[in-house]
């Protein structure tokens, strides 16, 4: 049994030499020291022995099994740090590589131009408004005056969703106004931003989705002197102060009476130029004193209270505040376009 376990321990020694691997290792480990392994076998002829040499034995194999041990902590610690130094070759990094450059993105032109125009009303007191695309026809047209028979009711015009019309994606923002109408309590000073979708084709002026911005405001004694000092204020912050209004009659089913705004051309003032189309004038938006029928669907007497409203094409206005000539180009999202402003 000496010789066995000598021989043990010279093959056991030898064989941990020789390992390169983790696996190798844990062989060799369950090969010597396992359960089945061939250190297990000898301890168990160990009850065959005389009493006296019992003991002895006993220490040998004490002995050869921790000289073992010992071989394969050592081993273990080696063969680790063999694959640590390879790992760390493989992932060396060179750090004097050039990085790579993130590309920083832009804010697009029609947001700078609806954050200004936010900024304008907020700073006025009004409270802004978001509210869903999807639409009743009942609060897109009904509320607003505008009865079936409507053009743009038509199925030409709109982007329905149910064969008996009432369910549409909204043409104007106009239906969250209505919701705010009847869900507030008066006085209301809102501004709606959001999508609106038409069925037009695209060109250097149309597209079926567009973006609106629209203002309401509801209380006693609101007249219509309200409205010009609200929008002159606005066109003086969006062009310059002294910048020149004009109000024209016009016609909305929503409002009345009604009117388009516009500016006075900033490029030439007034003389008609390139910038205006020869015009001396911009259109800037379209408003009006609430319809009292308008008023009066929400549950607002019209003879206590009174309002006015506005809206406007935010494509439009970014066009003419960045001097843009094809609408396409918002649209686009072309990174060398967006650059620019
Ligand atoms: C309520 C009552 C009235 C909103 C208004 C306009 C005038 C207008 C157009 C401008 C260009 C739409 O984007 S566009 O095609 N809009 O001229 N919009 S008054 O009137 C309202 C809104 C809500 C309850």
């Amino acid at each position: 049994m000496k010789e066995a376990l000598k021989k043990i321990k010279e093959e056991a020694l030898g064989a941990l030499s020789a390992v390169t691997g983790q696996q190798e290792l844990e062989d060799l480990r369950v090969r010597y020291l396992g359960k089945k392994g061939e250190m297990t076998a000898i301890l168990k002829q160990m009850g065959g022995l005389p009493a006296e040499e019992r003991p002895v034995m006993g220490q040998l194999a004490n002995e050869v099994r921790a000289a073992i041990e010992a071989k394969i902590a050592e081993t273990k610690a080696a063969v680790e740090a063999m694959a640590l130094e390879k790992k760390l070759e493989s992932e060396r990094i060179d750090v004097t590589m050039p990085g790579r450059k993130s590309e920083l993105g832009h804010r697009h032109p029609m947001y700078i131009a609806l954050d200004e125009m936010k900024d304008i009303f907020i700073g006025m007191g009004f409270e802004i408004l978001e509210g869903p695309e999807i639409e009743e026809s009942v609060y897109n047209f009904d509320r607003l005056n505008t009865d079936e028979g409507h053009p743009s009711r038509d199925w030409s015009d709109t982007f329905y969703f149910t064969e008996d019309s009432t369910l549409l994606l909204r043409t104007q923002t106009s239906g969250m106004q209505i919701h705010a109408m009847e869900s507030r309590d008066l006085p209301i000073r809102i501004v709606a931003p959001g999508r609106v979708y038409r069925k037009d084709e695209v060109d250097a002026t149309h597209s079926p989705m567009f973006h609106q911005i629209e203002g309401l405001v509801i209380d006693e004694g609101i007249t219509m002197a309200d409205l010009k000092g609200t929008l002159n204020t606005v066109a003086e912050k969006l062009f310059g102060k002294g910048t020149v209004t004009r109000f024209r009659p016009h016609h909305f089913p929503f409002t009345e009476p009604s009117c388009e705004v516009d500016v006075q051309c900033h490029e030439c003032g007034g003389k008609g130029c390139r910038v205006c189309k020869g015009e001396g004038w911009i259109e800037l938006l379209g408003a009006g004193m609430v319809h009292p029928r308008v008023l009066e669907m929400s549950g607002i007497d019209p003879e206590k209270y009174s309002g006015w409203a506005f809206g406007f094409g935010l494509e439009r206005t970014a066009m003419r505040r960045f001097n843009i000539t094809d609408l396409r180009l918002i649209f686009e999202n072309d990174i060398r376009f967006l650059k620019q402003f």
